[in-house]
């Protein structure tokens, strides 16, 4: 028996539990090649000003068997002797390398709580893997002035089959500001719309902890939450939110409603319908919502989708920002205040945090503010289905709005700050061949404003999903799966301020298709091609395009441009 298994082990293949077929998938482990695949997410390069940067290296660490242990801690100092202290962007770095057989992993970094980077690890080869992932950190810079522990976490597990170690250096580059340039990023003017904040309130769980320094939200009835205090003179505040979903939720469009599963009994789907919600709440109150991106995962449907190209988000999940500033009022009182999040409908398990951005007047000791009004739209949920045994179709569709408004009274006058969320969702699903068949085509459209009399922002989202997969099932727990998967993250952001104005736009989409052919529990062939197109233009005339594909882990095209498209 023993003999039979290495000698399939040598092959291509998974070992997978055979049912679910949108399961989160162990990874391939082949001796095809010799040199070391080099894995990327396609994202448009940082700008950065042409300067030498001051570097500093924070952490060196192999991650064997770290689930369920401490995260990884390491001193973290500023850099010293650099010949400025104005930075125009400060970098963090993430370089990895693995070999053997593993399973992608869930991680994070955060610096005294503060979350930096929350991302997954690329399944490795046997001949060994490597990846980079460069993330634009310039908002936290007011963090990254003092003395901090960073701490990572990345459960993993280490066993006879699966024997891969990550390697780990995290560091941090900080570029000086050119010369000519008046921008001075470190120390903030005197200017109501100054970029970043002035302090960094971690809304995580605190060290010492066996796991990370998310919270995990097991069910659509788990509150999670956290107690903070933030300083009397506060004028402005945003909440950037971390999510990442799992297990049972991995996959949460996917999911059928309860009805069909109780109907059928099938266990192919996971449950609780596939609509999801993120609801951010203060002292009790909602703040404001995300209905997030779909981020799959590099071992998600078919690993050989991810290689190399790896899945949208998967390298740097996004994050999502909600606008305190109206609610500004209510926590201006010495008196600690509560951060809750919650997961409409949701299964085991999310992983959530936040940090509380705060902007300080520095001419007053003591700011004052009042929340005035607040319109909710309740998640009004249409869901149309029609299914008879384990076929049918599920059509939901979901809207939502939330408007909120207050003022701050500060040394820049008294602002009125009104914070708008507007949501569609619509997901629509075909279960066919007894379950053995699902297509689900969903999209949300997500628009946030934000406006006072002096400025606006406005991000206008909308994330697509679509995922078929078709099953045919042999003899003997032999099957074939094929799978196609559109994954798009488009986002068009419009700021005004005073006499400026700015616009950007991104579009990106990727297109998979694979197959994979699993005998016993092993998957003994299989094949995936990923295409791309990313598109990035904004008004002061930076554009960024790629255009690239791959199949069974080779480049096929890669076309890379700085022009802007005529549209
Ligand atoms: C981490 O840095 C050390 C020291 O510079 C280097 O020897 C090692 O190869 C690096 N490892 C990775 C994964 O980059
Ligand atoms: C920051 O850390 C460095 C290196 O450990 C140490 O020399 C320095 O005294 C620390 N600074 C403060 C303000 O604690
Ligand atoms: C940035 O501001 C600080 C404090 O106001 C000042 O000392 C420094 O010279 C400024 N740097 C630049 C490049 O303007
Ligand atoms: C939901 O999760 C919480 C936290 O783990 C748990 O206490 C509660 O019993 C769960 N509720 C249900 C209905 O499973
Ligand atoms: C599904 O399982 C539940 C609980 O075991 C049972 O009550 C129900 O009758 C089953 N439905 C079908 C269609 O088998
Ligand atoms: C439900 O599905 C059945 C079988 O596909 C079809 O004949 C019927 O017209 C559908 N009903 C509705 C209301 O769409
Ligand atoms: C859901 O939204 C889609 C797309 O906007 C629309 O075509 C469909 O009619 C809607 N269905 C229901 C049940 O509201
Ligand atoms: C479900 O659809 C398949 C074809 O996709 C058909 O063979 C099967 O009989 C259908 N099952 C039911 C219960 O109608
Ligand atoms: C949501 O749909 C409504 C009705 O079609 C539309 O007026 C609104 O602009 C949409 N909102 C977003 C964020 O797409
Ligand atoms: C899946 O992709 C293949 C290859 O591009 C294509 O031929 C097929 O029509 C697609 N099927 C579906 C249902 O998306
Ligand atoms: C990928 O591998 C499959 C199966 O070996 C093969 O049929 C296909 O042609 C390969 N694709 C490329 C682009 O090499
Ligand atoms: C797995 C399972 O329970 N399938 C059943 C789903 O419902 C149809 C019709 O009621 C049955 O024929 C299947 O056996």
């Amino acid at each position: 028996m023993a003999s039979t298994l290495v000698s399939l082990l040598l092959l291509s293949y998974y070992l997978i539990s055979v049912a679910p077929l949108r399961r989160h998938l162990p990874p391939i482990a082949t001796t095809s090649t010799t040199t070391t695949t080099t894995y990327f997410e396609v994202t448009k390069p940082i700008q950065l000003p042409n300067t030498k940067p001051c570097s500093t290296h924070v952490l060196s660490h192999d991650f064997g068997y770290t689930y369920g242990s401490p995260p990884v801690t390491a001193q973290y100092t500023p850099p010293s002797n650099c010949p400025s202290n104005t930075f125009d962007k400060i970098v963090l770095q993430w370089t990895a390398t693995c070999e053997g057989r593993q399973f992608d992993r869930i991680f994070g970094v955060w610096l005294s709580g503060v979350e930096l980077l929350r991302s997954c690890t690329a399944e490795p080869r046997a001949t060994g893997i490597q990846w980079t992932v460069k993330k634009d950190i310039t908002r936290y810079h007011s963090l990254l002035q003092t003395n901090q522990t960073l701490a990572v976490y990345l459960g993993n597990l280490v066993d006879e089959t699966y024997t891969g170690i990550y390697h780990v250096n995290v560091s941090i580059h900080f570029y000086p500001a050119e010369n000519k340039k008046l921008r001075n990023l470190t120390v903030n003017s005197n200017h109501l719309h100054h970029q970043w904040a002035d302090l960094i309130i971690p809304i995580s769980r605190n060290l010492p902890l066996n796991s990370g320094l998310w919270f995990e939200i097991q069910n659509s009835t788990d509150v999670q939450s956290k107690q903070f205090m933030i300083p009397q003179n506060a004028y402005k505040a945003v909440l950037e939110v971390y999510v990442s979903f799992h297990e049972k939720d991995e996959f949460w469009p996917t999911n059928v409603p309860n009805e069909y599963l109780s109907d059928n009994n099938s266990t192919a789907f996971e449950g609780n319908g596939p609509f999801r919600e993120v609801v951010i709440s203060l002292d009790g109150g909602v703040v404001g919502a995300i209905w997030p991106f779909t981020v799959v995962y590099t071992g998600g449907v078919n690993p050989l989708l991810w290689r190399p190209i790896t899945g949208i988000g998967s390298f740097d999940l996004p994050t999502y920002d909600i606008e305190i500033t109206p609610f500004l009022g209510s926590v201006l009182n010495k008196k600690p205040h509560v951060f809750a999040f919650s997961v409409t409908n949701a299964l085991n398990v999310w992983y959530i945090d936040a940090n509380l951005h705060v902007w300080l007047d520095e001419k007053r000791e003591k700011t004052y503010g009042k929340f005035l009004t607040q319109n909710i739209s309740p998640v009004h949920v249409s869901l149309a289905s029609n299914y008879t045994g384990m076929n049918g179709t599920f059509a939901t569709n979901v809207t939502r709005s939330i408007k909120s408004t207050g003022w701050v009274k500060s040394s820049f006058g008294k602002i009125v700050t009104e914070s708008t969320q507007e949501f569609n969702y619509s997901n629509f699903m075909v279960i066919a061949k007894d379950g053995a068949s699902q297509l689900v085509d969903q999209i949300i459209d997500f628009d946030d404003r934000v406006s006072t009399s002096a400025d606006s922002k406005q991000s206008l989202k909308s994330f697509s999903f679509y995922l078929w997969s078709d099953t045919e099932y042999e003899r003997n727990r032999s099957f074939v799966q094929e799978a196609n998967i559109t994954l798009g993250f488009n986002e068009q952001k419009i700021v005004n301020s005073g006499s400026n104005s700015s616009s950007s736009v991104v579009e990106n989409i990727q297109n998979g298709q694979g197959l994979i052919l699993v005998k016993g529990n092993l998957v003994v062939s299989g094949l995936g091609s990923t295409q791309q197109m990313y598109n990035y233009g904004d008004n002061n005339k930076l554009c960024y395009f790629r255009n690239i594909s791959s199949s069974n882990y080779t480049i096929i095209y890669d076309k890379e441009g700085h022009t802007c498209s005529k549209k």
